[in-house]
């Protein structure tokens, strides 16, 4: 039995060997030699791509869930291990739970401090998502982040900070536990199971807008989309638009554009019977708009995933 490690590039395969401007160009073999402590752990090692995490598409994010799909059923696979750049790290992270429902763990990790810098994080976090792959508790968990020491659920972490090493957080409910030592102390369980989609990739698609409410941001920034396949809206508050936004979201809803809305605030979840102005929750509901607990980004992966599942409906909630 050994742990898959597959490697994608990022920050964690990124050297600046040329003069100071690190792009990724180390393999995951090269990854694995370098991070100290593996030696007892059967690998093997899947070169899958050597790119920044910004360059991701939603088709690769398909290809390494089909990828991880294949080595969930694998018998001679106990445990995979994806590396990543941390930009997008919690979207891939979240796509890959969202069309996985294996028992094999699979946990996805990066580092914030190329191996070229003092005191790279990505050995650290290597072994720490190898270890977390190895315990029996891992298994059934959905896809997990490992990251400066940290174990937490794909659907909740977040990069909460640009430049430190300890940037994935979950908000409001905190991690599902810690690794010290090599082994994983478990502090509680990911509540709220997704449900698993079959993402056609004939209906996979990038044009899912993300808009952002902003204190009187006027109606352009919501028709913008007008031809979007869906439109996800990160509301102010428990679920609040600007009356100029109400205008938009109107033509949107009247032109048949699904919208799903989800708070900007960090922490929380939309409210669905506290307000009644014109552009609360009331319009939301009138409108036939779908409610996300998911913070804005994670919404959108979501929206793309079950869109392309033909499960948009389902995947989320009526207000
Ligand atoms: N921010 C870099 C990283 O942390 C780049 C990337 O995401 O690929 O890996």
């Amino acid at each position: 039995m050994s742990i898959a490690v597959v490697s994608t590039g990022g920050t964690i395969a990124s050297t600046d060997d040329s003069g100071g401007d690190a792009t990724p160009d180390l393999s995951g073999a090269d990854l694995v030699a370098a991070t100290p402590g593996l030696d007892d752990v059967a690998l093997r090692v899947e070169e899958f791509s050597t790119m920044p995490s910004p360059h991701f598409t939603v088709d690769r994010m398909l290809d390494l869930a089909v990828l991880v799909r294949d080595l969930d059923a694998d018998d001679g696979v106990e445990g995979v291990v994806v590396t990543q750049g941390t930009d997008v790290l919690e979207e891939t992270a979240y796509f890959l739970d969202l069309c996985y429902d294996g028992e094999t763990p699979v946990v996805v990790t990066g580092a914030m401090r190329n191996p070229s810098l003092a005191s790279p994080d990505g050995p650290a976090n290597l072994l720490a998502a190898v270890r977390t792959a190895l315990d029996a508790d891992a298994r059934g968990r959905g896809v997990l982040v490992a990251f400066a020491g940290r174990v937490l659920p794909a659907r909740e972490a977040t990069k909460v900070h640009s430049q430190m090493v300890d940037t994935f957080r979950c908000p409001e409910f905190g991690p599902l536990g810690v690794v010290e030592e090599g082994s994983v102390t478990w502090r509680r369980r990911a509540e709220h199971p997704d449900p698993t989609f079959d993402p056609d990739p004939d209906r996979l698609t990038n044009d899912v807008a993300a808009v952002y409410v902003t204190a009187d941001a006027p109606a352009s920034h919501l028709s913008a989309h007008a031809d979007a396949t869906v439109v996800c809206l990160a509301a102010t508050g428990a679920g609040h638009l600007t009356g100029e936004l109400v205008d938009a979201l109107e033509d949107l809803r009247a032109a048949d554009v699904p919208v799903i809305v989800t708070t900007r605030c960090p922490e929380g979840r939309l409210a669905r019977s506290t307000y009644g102005f014109r552009g609360s929750e009331r319009t939301l509901r009138r409108l036939g708009c779908l409610y996300a607990d998911l913070n804005l980004q994670k919404t959108r992966i979501r929206a793309i995933v079950a869109h392309a599942a033909d499960r948009l409906d389902d995947a989320f909630a009526a207000p």
